[in-house]
């Protein structure tokens, strides 16, 4: 059975994933609006992910007889200044995010609830790609530059991401 604070600390990760899930359709969105369609697509594949990171956790609850009360999600963004400045964004918050998994798993521990603390740390790995994936990105955009020519070609390769079927195991 959870703790109480347990059971509240994972609602309150749950909402975290669902916004994450809101924040990158929203990027998504911005994304199509400037005609950056493989960045749309790579937005919208990282969406989907963040809807499945919640699911698991939804799963954890109900599984140790805890109950999930959604709560409201937080309204995102609309507009960046660029798909630097995107990108950075979701840089920043998956750092957040890796922060508040890691609180999830220091009270996984002062509780001795060693199940919850075996079940974080699937997204404490996760939250390793979730940052490198962002963050190389970023590196990318950073050696572009404004060149035309390079966003033509990292747009491409982003769109790439899109086309690949999520597996049970590649979220
Ligand atoms: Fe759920 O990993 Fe991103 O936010």
């Amino acid at each position: 059975m959870l703790s109480e604070r347990m059971q509240k600390a994972i609602n309150d990760q749950i909402n975290a994933e669902l916004y994450s899930s809101y924040m990158y359709a929203a990027m998504s969105m911005y994304f199509q609006s400037v005609d950056m369609s493989g960045a749309a697509g790579w937005m919208n594949a990282q969406a989907k992910e963040e809807l499945v990171h919640a699911e698991k956790f939804m799963n954890y609850v109900n599984e140790r007889g805890g109950r999930v009360t959604l709560q409201a999600i937080e309204k995102p963004p609309s507009e960046w200044k660029s798909v630097l400045d995107t990108f950075e964004a979701a840089l920043k918050h998956e750092q957040k995010v890796s922060s508040m998994i890691n609180s999830l798993v220091t009270l996984a521990r002062d509780e001795k609830d060693h199940m919850t603390d075996n079940f974080l740390q699937w997204y404490v790995a996760e939250q390793v790609e979730e940052e490198a994936s962002a963050a190389e990105v970023v590196r990318k955009l950073k050696l572009i530059g404004d060149s035309g020519g390079g966003m033509f070609m990292i747009d491409n390769e982003l769109g790439r991401r899109g086309l690949v079927p999520e597996t049970s195991s590649g979220e």
